[in-house]
């Protein structure tokens, strides 16, 4: 297991420029002299690939050596972006890799790592949380594998033309991605469609069978994951959709050429393309049929490679935690009781033990409209056999819910896994959760919401399934590679520990009110906001000033994230300076970053309306200085690596109930940005944990909001009582910020001004209020430097290690493996 051909395997800049050089040459076709910056981020990416390769083999073989529990992340997505930065700084060897690049005459490591494509392989936050927890399973050592969809385009592009999104197609393959390893020998076969059909078995026993009528073929691609200074290099399989051979070698003989490659057609559109729809399940065909095929494929792998080492099947639950990333890996439920019962033969009990004991559930959403419900008609066209057995497990689980709860109809309508009200449908939540042995949210108050509002009757029948794990993110990404000013400031402070034990950072708290301390501090941040207008200057031709406050909203766009309560404050602000109203304001650069769902008409209105708003304000002479509105286009991960460390005022202005935890508040918070927020997700254990001194809080409370809502709330009347609400609305409806057109902007008035559904009215003066203490404390530097560094000295709790450390022991009962290489 270990290669030792230092152009392969050694660290050095010497043995990284020799492995540059031989990969320019055998891999590529090219030699030093004719080589463009795509050649060397290639040759780069393939020798630090190399490195990679006998700590990856060394991984595998020290779990077949020494058996135990393996997490298996089931993920639609994985949002894992670009990965040689992210490598080097694992690996260790980011300045060995600066000198070899310059012994080609490149000046900055930075211009190789521009040219990476990054696979947006996930929505947002769900997806960017599978990688995270990726990152940390490996740093933490933990055997772990994630398996998911490699879809050939991911998130779309987004264009801002005439200030409205555009969507471009994702092409994030076409230069060829250094970081995959094909592995066709492990393909597995998935069904679709077809019927259902009983049979008598050699022994005379009745049993059942699935008889597809269709077919695709799952091929595995493998991205290593590596943890930080550790041996430990896990796995990311992603499978990838290729037509059968057998079914076009039939349709060749018998002539029907055209069918032939439609059928190949069909089956290769299955890993196509991600849907880009973070919120609203559109309950279509295809995506049922994603899900099926990736989760079929990985069980089906996890079966084998049991098999492979000679374990029992039986002894499933002893080797695999099956984690479900949302209800779209939930077909796993159904499709593990298929394959422990008509293809190894289990008896049910058997088989619905090892399944339970295997399998948890991470809800993300409390939304009514993102909770994956199926047609019946649809389910059972596509999946007719797991429909079968999903009957079957109702059943059974529904009279334990008699037993229980004797002649009380509304629970177990409220309880089966069938939805009867209105058109009939699966609902892959209540699947899930019965199949589960933990069910967690990912904030204390969203796992809260789940028992009280969303499962109630779940949360009684049995409330020790019920749990809390509030996310996190990797220190490595988004402290270590995203901010690297602040990186070795805080080396230097703390000692280079705190990257894996974020906890002791709490001793920055000496410093809290050393000057000399806080200005370098600052300077770290003043120095990303530096190379940000720069970005700004480039992507938007808007010139904004580094010394302005930078607030930034960054995230998808959403009525809940209400990113319209932003812009609307910026016209508040607006009017007091075109008024003369408060003449020393602070000067602010306000930043907003994110891509509607194509579909979601308000959201891209939205959009529309920033972009208006920022063509008026930057336009005028009298903000100069003042105010600056700026929409950054194509929000990824790449651009949060830039944004996070050049930011001071993080917006996290939900309705309070609705953003199930939110991640970006944590990556703001740890690069020392102070929040605005309200009491909504992870802000409550953000606040809880820097200080309420040190958070501008604003809004109404979750219950405050359901009160509302409960007796007739009225938004005009909050827009009577607020003068520059009522004046910044009017601007609007008057078309100032539409060249004159007052119905551009009509739907999104008549929504806040008619039903305002995410109560953006309700919360607006008191936003404005925090808004005003904002400024009042950027008015004094030393106090804003030291809230700032408050925030990041006691972010510790939300790195993912802390998350991951939580999984394993409550829910995963995992333990570390060291991984040792002989060389
Ligand atoms: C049903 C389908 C269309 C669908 C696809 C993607 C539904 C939802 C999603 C994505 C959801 C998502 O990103 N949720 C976010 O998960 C984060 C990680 O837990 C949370 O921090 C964040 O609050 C939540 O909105």
């Amino acid at each position: 297991g270990c290669y030792a051909d230092p152009i392969k395997a050694g660290i050095d800049a010497d043995a990284v420029f020799d492995g540059m050089t031989e990969h320019l040459f055998f891999s590529l076709g090219k030699l030093a002299t004719t080589a463009s910056l795509r050649d060397l981020y290639m040759a780069l990416s393939y020798a630090v690939r190399d490195r990679l390769m006998t700590r990856y083999l060394a991984s595998q073989e020290a779990i077949r050596a020494k058996p135990q529990k393996t997490v298996a992340y089931l993920s639609a997505e994985f949002l894992i972006g670009p990965q040689l930065n992210n490598n080097l700084l694992n690996l260790g060897i980011t300045k060995e890799a600066e000198e070899a690049v310059g012994r080609f005459g490149i000046e900055s490591l930075s211009h190789i790592l521009e040219v990476e494509e990054e696979p947006g392989l996930g929505n947002g936050g769900l997806g960017r949380l599978a990688a995270c927890y990726m990152e940390s399973l490996a740093s933490l050592q933990v055997p772990a594998i994630g398996y998911g969809i490699r879809y050939e385009f991911g998130i779309f592009n987004q264009l801002i033309r005439d200030g409205w999104q555009v969507e471009v197609t994702d092409k994030w393959l076409k230069g060829g991605w250094p970081w995959e390893l094909p592995q066709p020998d492990e393909s597995c076969f998935v069904g679709f469609g077809g019927r259902t059909e009983s049979y008598v078995d050699e022994k005379g026993k009745y049993r059942s069978r699935w008889i597809p009528s269709e077919h695709a073929i799952g091929v595995p691609h493998d991205i290593p994951i590596l943890g930080y200074r550790v041996n430990n290099c896990d796995r990311l399989r992603l499978w990838r959709a290729d037509a059968t051979e057998s079914f076009d070698f039939y349709a060749f003989n018998i002539g029907d050429y055209y069918g032939a490659v439609e059928e190949k057609v069909a089956s290769e559109t299955i890993s196509k393309v991600l849907y880009p729809n973070d919120g609203t399940d559109e309950g279509r065909r295809l995506r049922l049929k994603q899900q099926h095929f990736f989760v079929s494929c990985s069980l089906q792998d996890m079966l084998r490679s049991l098999e492979k080492r000679g374990i029992e099947v039986e002894d499933f639950s002893e080797h695999w935690t099956v984690q479900l990333n949302d209800t779209h890996p939930a077909i796993a439920v159904a499709e593990l009781m298929r394959l422990l019962i008509d293809h190894y033969h289990f008896e049910w009990e058997k088989a619905w033990h090892i399944t339970t004991s295997s399998v948890a559930y991470t809800n993300h959403t409390l939304l009514p409209e993102a909770l994956e419900k199926w047609d019946l008609d649809l389910f059972s066209s596509l999946l007719p056999r797991h429909l079968d057995l999903i009957y079957e497990i109702n059943k059974r689980f529904l009279q334990q819910v008699r037993l229980r709860y004797p002649g009380n109809d509304l629970i177990l309508r409220k309880l089966s896994i069938i939805d009867e009200d209105g058109c009939k449908a699966v609902r892959m939540a209540h699947l899930a959760t019965i199949g589960a042995h933990h069910v967690n949210g990912v904030a204390a108050l969203h796992s809260d919401l789940i028992k009280r509002q969303l499962m109630p009757e779940f949360a009684e029948l049995w409330p020790e399934k019920f749990t809390n794990i509030t996310n996190g993110v990797t220190p490595r990404r988004w402290v270590g590679l995203a901010n690297p000013e602040l990186s070795s400031l805080l080396d230097k402070e703390v000692g280079k520990d705190w990257i894996t034990n974020m906890e002791l950072l709490k001793k920055l708290e000496q410093k809290e009110n050393d000057s000399g301390f806080l200005e370098l501090f600052s300077k770290t941040k003043l120095s990303g906001k530096r190379k940000l207008a720069g970005y700004i200057h480039r992507q938007t031709g808007v010139l904004v000033d580094p010394s302005s406050l930078f607030d930034v909203q960054v995230k998808r766009i959403h009525q809940y994230k209400r990113q319209h309560l932003n812009a609307l404050q910026v016209i508040a602000q607006y009017l007091r300076i075109k008024n003369g109203v408060d003449q020393d304001i602070a000067p602010r650069t306000v930043i907003f970053g994110g891509k509607a769902a194509p579909g979601y008409f308000m959201a891209k209105l939205m959009i529309r309306f920033i972009n208006g708003i920022a063509d008026v304000v930057n336009a005028d002479p009298d903000m100069d200085g003042r105010l600056r509105v700026v929409f950054l286009p194509d929000y990824n991960v790449k651009l949060g690596e830039q944004v996070y460390s050049a930011t001071d005022l993080s917006e996290q202005i939900s309705t309070a109930g609705k953003e199930a935890s939110g991640t970006g508040n944590m990556k703001f918070a740890m690069n020392g940005a102070l929040t605005i927020g309200t009491l909504d997700g992870a802000n409550i254990e953000i606040r809880d944990r820097v200080g309420s001194e040190n958070f501008f809080l604003f809004g109404k409370t979750e219950s405050e909001i359901v009160e509302l809502r409960e007796n007739q709330y009225d938004p005009k009347t909050y827009i009577s009582n607020c003068k520059e609400l009522s004046e910044a609305l009017r601007l609007v409806e008057v078309g100032h910020f539409s060249n004159g057109d007052s119905e551009l902007f009509l739907p999104l008035i008549n929504s806040l001004t008619g039903s305002d559904p995410f109560f953006v009215m309700a919360d607006f003066a008191d936003y404005l209020r925090a808004q005003d203490e904002v400024n009042k404390v950027w008015k004094n530097p030393q106090k804003w430097n030291r809230m700032a560094l408050l925030n990041t000295a006691r972010s510790g709790f939300f790195s993912s290690d802390r998350s991951i450390k939580e999984y394993c022991k409550s829910i995963w009962k995992v333990k570390p493996l060291d991984v040792e290489i002989s060389c």
